[in-house]
């Protein structure tokens, strides 16, 4: 039985007095939930967030982070650092780390690495671009992706990772996927990891989509089979919105 996670990526938005004030409204909105729920906010809130979700149930995640411990690495943030502010979980690999800050395959690999050493929850982001889907090309890419970030990590660990499929094309567009397109992507990605481990590691994980979720899409795109969460932007920073996805 796989519990959903709900992530929200806020990306490079909201300051301290805006994220305090997402947590409060956010969290008078929330009630039992039968997903995982994690914000991600940019490392500069993260020790606020921390501070008032401290006997919540909502988790946090971070948007990067480097692989090595510390060091001479001007502008990186640490493994520890993240720990040191009880981030549970940390995305690798978005798309948009992928495309304007060239992240390589090999990088993505080396920080899912670090962080499963760390005990992080690597969300590890993967999908094509609309020039790739249309070259019939997207099942390779994402193969491709997931082949070249896992490199290196053991059976055990895997089964810790969080897959977002995010089609590049979808991302903060407007334009989604089909609930169905998804899926198949999703099962797709369940059957690379099959291949790659065993059936029953690739029965644990979590395979999340991401791409223009927002509450009028979240319910159609959770109810497909092998859809296990939502890396939601946008809709992810007013806790009006995000509240609707996480109740689908
Ligand atoms: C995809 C997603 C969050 P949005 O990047 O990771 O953003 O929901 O705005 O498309």
């Amino acid at each position: 039985m796989r519990i959903p996670i709900i992530a929200g990526n806020w990306k490079m938005n909201k300051n301290k007095k805006d994220t305090k004030k997402f947590i409060e409204d956010f969290e008078a909105l929330i009630g039992d939930t039968e997903v995982e729920v994690v914000i991600c906010p940019p490392f500069t809130s993260l020790d606020s967030a921390s501070q008032m979700l401290k006997n919540s149930s909502v988790k946090l995640g971070a948007q990067n982070m480097s692989w090595e411990d510390h060091g001479a690495f001007t502008g990186e943030v640490s493994p520890e650092m993240l720990l040191e502010q009880q981030v549970e979980f940390v995305i690798i690999g978005h798309s948009e780390r992928r495309q304007i800050f060239s992240e390589t395959d090999d990088r993505i690999n080396k920080k899912v690495l670090k962080a499963l050493e760390k005990e992080l929850r690597p969300i590890l982001c993967v999908g094509e671009t609309l020039e790739e889907r249309e070259g019939e090309k997207a099942f390779e890419v994402v193969k491709n992706q997931l082949v070249q970030g896992l490199k290196n990590i053991s059976g055990e660990d895997a089964s810790k990772v969080v897959v977002a499929y995010e089609p590049v094309w979808a991302i903060g567009t407007g334009k989604t996927a089909t609930p169905e397109d998804a899926n198949e992507m999703a099962a797709f990605i369940r059957n690379t990891i099959k291949e790659l481990y065993t059936e029953e590691i690739s029965e644990e994980m979590i395979i999340q989509y991401g791409g223009s979720v927002k509450p009028g899409n979240v319910e159609e795109i959770m109810n497909q089979t092998d859809i296990d969460g939502a890396l939601v932007g946008g809709a992810s920073l007013e806790a009006k919105d995000f509240i609707e996805i996480v109740n689908f």
